[in-house]
């Protein structure tokens, strides 16, 4: 009996013993939980689906307006400026019908590195139908030139409400002429009534780009641009569109359609 409670004794002293070396042998979980929560994008490209369309100097003006559309100054400030406004919306439209314009972004951590900005030439040429008579001699009544000067009208032809941006490409080379004037400058007039737009006939190639964007909407079907063609009488199905992109004021896709409509020639 004397040994048992002497072992009972020897439990009763191991057991707080046991019992304090299981407490002090907790384990510290070191959490160390970095979530840097950052926006990948290019610069220009405000709604980051990885392409410069006209819908992203819509998404930089509605956020100029402010309209709770986010541009993070490290997609939208495209001339290092440290602000967003409406001129790097414009200089995003720009880039958006190929014309060489440089997009410099600040990098997203640093605030205000301004560097120098790249100019905006809004060159919004108007001149219009320049009427080249041709002087043919009065004796000779021989055939027709070959080549004829006709305005050509695109236009969204379908009613999809209002649109705050749209875009498209026309490629001419079936036409088997030319519009007149070149890059910026192509002879074309804006019918579209957007707030901005932008077009570009690309160098080297039988095509045009067109880039509208207005943050109210304007209603559709509607006209869009006429420009000048000089060449054989072409078809409005000559002129081959792609690449058209429209969206509604607050930046919903919309089906819009365009197309060349109508064609009127001088001899
Ligand atoms: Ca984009
Ligand atoms: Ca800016």
């Amino acid at each position: 009996m004397k040994i048992a409670t002497y072992l009972f004794a020897i439990v009763l002293t191991l057991l707080p013993a046991l019992a304090s070396a299981q407490t002090t042998s907790t384990t510290v979980s070191s959490t160390t939980s970095t979530t840097l929560v950052t926006f990948e994008c290019t610069c220009g490209d405000a709604n980051g689906d990885t392409r410069l369309t006209a819908v992203d100097p819509l998404v930089v003006l509605l956020n100029t307006i402010g309209l709770p559309f986010a541009c993070p100054i490290q997609c939208c400030d495209v001339d290092s400026d440290g602000r967003v406004v409406a001129t790097d919306g414009r200089v995003i439209l720009e880039a958006a019908v190929f014309l060489p314009r440089d997009l410099i972004c600040p990098e997203a951590t640093t605030t205000t590195t301004s560097t120098t900005s790249t100019s905006t030439t809004s060159t919004t040429s108007t001149t219009s139908t320049s009427t080249t008579s041709t002087t043919l001699p009065p004796t000779t009544t021989t055939t027709l030139p070959p080549d004829q000067t006709c305005t050509v009208t695109f236009a969204v032809i379908n009613d999809v409400g209002l649109i705050g941006a749209v875009q498209f490409e026309v490629d001419y080379a079936p036409t088997g002429g030319e519009l007149t004037g070149n890059g910026a400058d192509v002879n074309c007039i804006n019918l579209s009534g957007m707030g901005f737009v932008s077009f570009n006939d690309l160098p080297g190639r039988d095509a045009l780009r067109f880039a509208g964007v207005d943050s109210v909407g304007v209603a559709t079907p509607r006209n869009l641009l006429q420009c000048e063609y000089v060449g054989p009488v072409p078809e409005p199905g000559d002129f081959l569109i792609s690449d058209v992109e429209a969206t509604d004021p607050v930046v919903n896709p919309v089906p819009g359609i365009v197309s060349a409509t109508s064609i009127s020639c001088n001899p």
